[in-house]
């Protein structure tokens, strides 16, 4: 493997000011054509060299000259005499046959283009990095029936029609961009329109681009864009710069979206949204991404990154904007213990074995393996440390500086960092460490009473990772409190402590009661606390803490201590109906109270313990629920009365009474009546949202009912042709415990709708199954070899989506001997197998380490 180092960047040795691209559609070959204004960068005799992959070349010329290049593997050397000169050249490529969904491809009979991090290579010849910025000139000529809509960057020219039944149009982009931004788009769209007026009053014309049937479910997208447009506005003063904005919903695509200048192109699951068929999940997910994508226009685009090393800065930084704009939406609280949710799921885990890395790494073979949580959601944590640092103002003081100093440049984290220094005159010199060093830090808690003063002594720890044995202190921001054991409430003021040595001792003075610690609140770090609380306090503060995000957390920190062991889970049971009794009473939204009574996951629980024991976590856990659902079985029957049936609406009130009421359906069914069942089924019958009828089905999964195959066989029925809503069905079998799930996914494999060339029908039966703990973890080794055998099915189609199955197997470390040998065992047959992908070879050589 070529690795790829921070330590060697080097400024590009050519600049390239103006491209102009020169696109025929038709056919199954397209012809590229390409002319590069280059500029030579600083005084050097070096040649140009261009990056290229898989083009065949038909010509090159150097200032109208044809020049005899031949590329040597994947880049081409062009010598040239002066300090400037004009580069064109033609190439063909094959977008149908193209799998791999980056660069130039075809998607349900459209083309569409997919260019970060170094899909553009795949397109033209072309200084392929972040740092080389052009403006770009774009004609797109296309056979009138098949492309009718013709779409690139920037502002459209007048469409010609070029008489034998074809036409073209030429896209202009006045910004200055790297190539990563580059998109085209050909085919039978149709659009929905609207228009937005900019603060300094411009009228942009936006378009949201669907398939024809889709058109409907594209709303709530629109919406979504708008709010996003005028939050830009007004919480950083940012304004959109072109005459109209686009974006394309399609249905192949690796990730969730992509920011591509004036012209985002989406996984169509990021857009498409009606009652019927998204969840409220769903819903607020197009919200989120459609933010997130609006707002890399700023953070990515008028200000992008010097090279790959720096992809948290647009990448954390845009994660933490979009947080903010969605917390602004309404049910903040319970947005950041999704948050929180996410960050533990996914990048705790991450963090924590061989395939951690600092959220600037310093190192990489292929860039596509860094799209991680620890770049963008730890990275979004970090963001928001300086935010709760420096203050709201001092912060957007910040910000600002960093506009107005590098609007049209390619920097890097330092620069944003030495920005929110000068805003704010504070000196970040050890925060920095946040972006060199991986792993999560832990904070170790003791307090000491003494009259009236609690003294209360903080530590830090941060364990070794791979590349980093020695680990310096990290500055951490922790905010904390104390609250009254007797009263049940706050005392005094929040505190926000910064943790920069080895031990912080605060104190708390002029107590009159005993107290406990609220630790954390509102998550302030992406830290693991260690704190000592008995099982009694932890469901004191899991019904007083007046942070909600600390209550939350007592909840599952209780969950955690009773499902480590075999105890009777009688503490755990009683916290959950306080939780129920004070939404009942209305002290507690649905929203929160939906949040705080389910249990923590399967997963969740092994990555506290050294060793997952599989059996043991999963018959325990199940144990709890079922006494959480026997004991309040009358209760969870008042809840369920009163929260169900909420209409469409999408108001938080009424998705918290969604939330609540499919909870308690779920503890119902588990409680075991067959008025549950029968409840379940009506529910799934009757059903005017998405999230009850998946929440009923989701509910029977587990059973062995004849309503549960009712209930399966009418969803595949209902929904078939609906891509987006036939993955939830692959993903409700494959996350069930039922017993029989991994013949049931075998099984599925072989399904006709099952086509693992589609990342997102992989990622709902292979990717969900992965995140089955019981089930993929299976003693026989079953799980793994189900993983592999795809992982290396899926490579020769599409390697970046094959690599993203080999995380799971990485985990191995937290496993016992005889599954480590098997985990293992699977990663070296990965690795071992001739012509793995160097985005497979990476991953899996990393997670064996
Ligand atoms: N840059 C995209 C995003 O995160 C990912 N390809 O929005
Ligand atoms: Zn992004």
């Amino acid at each position: 493997l070529d690795i790829v180092r921070l330590k060697d960047y080097r400024p590009p040795d050519w600049l390239v000011p103006n491209v102009a691209l020169d696109f025929d559609l038709d056919g199954p070959v397209t012809v590229v054509r390409a002319t590069l204004s280059v500029v030579r960068n600083g005084l050097h005799d070096r040649p140009l060299v261009l990056d290229g992959s898989r083009l065949e070349t038909s010509w090159v010329e150097i200032d109208g000259a044809r020049v005899n290049a031949t590329p040597q593997g994947d880049t081409l050397t062009l010598a040239i005499a002066g300090d400037r000169a004009t580069v064109t050249s033609e190439v063909r490529i094959q977008p149908a046959a193209n799998s791999r969904l980056m660069g130039l491809y075809a998607s349900e009979g459209r083309l569409v283009t997919q260019c970060e991090a170094e899909g553009f290579r795949a397109i033209t010849w072309f200084p392929d990095r972040p740092d080389v910025l052009s403006s770009y000139t774009v004609r797109l000529a296309a056979d009138k029936a098949r492309y009718p809509v013709l779409l690139s960057n920037g502002d459209p020219g007048v469409l010609e029609d070029l008489g034998d039944g074809r036409h073209a149009i030429t896209w202009t982009d006045p910004w200055p961009k790297p190539c990563y931004l580059f998109a085209l788009v050909a085919g039978d769209l149709v659009a929905r329109e609207d228009s937005f007026t900019t603060m300094s009053g411009r009228k942009v014309r936006l378009a949201i681009w669907t398939a024809e049937a889709d058109l409907p479910r594209s709303a709530h997208a629109m919406a979504a864009l708008k709010a996003s447009m005028a939050w830009d506005e007004q919480a950083y003063g940012r304004e959109y710069d072109l005459g109209e904005f686009n974006i394309v919903a399609v249905a192949d695509f690796n990730a969730g979206a992509m920011e591509n200048k004036g012209l985002n192109i989406f996984n169509s699951k990021y857009v498409l949204a009606d009652a019927e068929t998204a969840t409220d999940a769903d819903f607020d997910a197009v919200a989120a991404v459609v933010a997130h994508e609006y707002f890399h226009n700023w953070t990515g685009n008028r200000v992008t990154c010097r090279d790959w090393f720096q992809l948290s800065l647009k990448e954390g930084l845009t994660v933490f904007r979009d947080q903010q704009f969605s917390a602004d939406q309404g049910s903040a609280a319970v947005r950041r213990i999704d948050d929180v949710r996410g960050l533990r799921a996914v990048q705790f885990p991450e963090d924590a074995g061989p395939l951690a890395h600092p959220i600037r790494p310093d190192h990489y073979a292929e860039i596509a393996n860094f799209y991680t949580a620890t770049i963008y959601n730890k990275g979004a944590e970090v963001i928001r440390m300086l935010h709760t640092l420096l203050g709201a103002d001092g912060y957007r003081r910040g910000a600002d500086l960093y506009f107005d100093r590098h609007d049209g440049q390619a920097v890097t984290c330092e620069d944003w960092l030495a920005a929110m220094e000068s805003a704010s005159k504070r000196d970040l010199g050890q925060f920095r460490r946040w972006y060199e060093q991986a792993g999560t830090p832990r904070i170790e808690v003791h307090a000491a009473r003494a009259g009236r003063i609690l003294t209360v002594a903080l530590s830090q720890r941060l364990a070794a990772t791979p590349g980093q044995s020695v680990k310096p202190l990290m500055h951490i921001p922790f905010r904390l409190a104390v609250i009254g054991r007797t009263s049940g409430k706050r005392i005094g003021a929040e505190r926000l402590v910064e943790l920069t040595g080895p031990e912080t001792r605060i104190t708390f003075e002029g107590l009159d009661e005993p107290v406990l610690l609220s630790l954390n609140r509102g998550f302030s770090a992406p830290v693991v606390v260690d704190a000592q609380a008995s099982r009694a306090d932890l469901a004191f503060l899991a019904a007083a803490d007046d942070d909600p995000f600390a209550r939350w957390e007592a909840m599952q920190r209780l969950a955690l201590d009773v499902l480590a062991t075999d105890d009777d889970p009688a503490e755990l049971v009683a916290a959950v109906g306080a939780t129920l009794a004070a939404g009942e009473a209305g002290s507690l939204d649905a929203a929160f109270v939906a949040e705080a009574v389910l249990l923590p996951t399967e997963a969740f629980i092994g990555d506290q313990a050294k060793m997952v024991d599989v059996e043991a976590i999963h018959r325990r856990r199940e144990a709890a629920r079922t006494a959480i659902a026997t004991v309040f079985e009358d209760r969870w029957w008042a809840a369920y009365r009163r929260h169900s049936g909420s209409g469409t609406a999408l108001t938080p009130e009424a998705k918290g009474a969604r939330r609540l009421a499919n909870v308690a359906l779920a503890y119902l069914v588990t409680a075991g009546s067959a008025d549950a069942v029968a409840a379940a089924a009506t529910q799934y019958a009757d059903a005017v949202t998405m999230t009850d009828r998946l929440g009923a089905l989701t509910a029977l999964i587990n059973t062995s009912t004849p309503e549960r195959d009712t209930a399966l066989a009418d969803f595949h029925a209902r929904f078939a042709g609906n891509n987006d809503v036939i993955d939830k069905w692959f993903t409700a079998q494959a996350l069930a415990s039922r017993s029989d799930t991994l013949d049931r996914v075998e099984a599925l494999l072989g399904h006709p709708d099952f086509n693992p060339a589609n990342p997102n029908r992989l990622r709902a039966l292979v990717g969900a199954f992965a995140a089955n703990q019981r089930h993929f973890h299976a003693a026989s080794g079953a799980g793994y070899r189900l993983l592999a055998g795809q992982l290396l099915a899926v490579d020769k189609i599409n390697p970046q989506s094959a690599a993203r199955l080999a995380v799971p197997l990485g985990r191995w470390k937290r496993f016992d001997p005889a599954r480590q040998a098997l985990m293992r065992a699977e990663l070296e047959r990965i690795v071992g197998t001739a012509g793995v992908s160097k985005d497979v070879l990476e991953m899996a050589s990393r997670a064996l380490a």
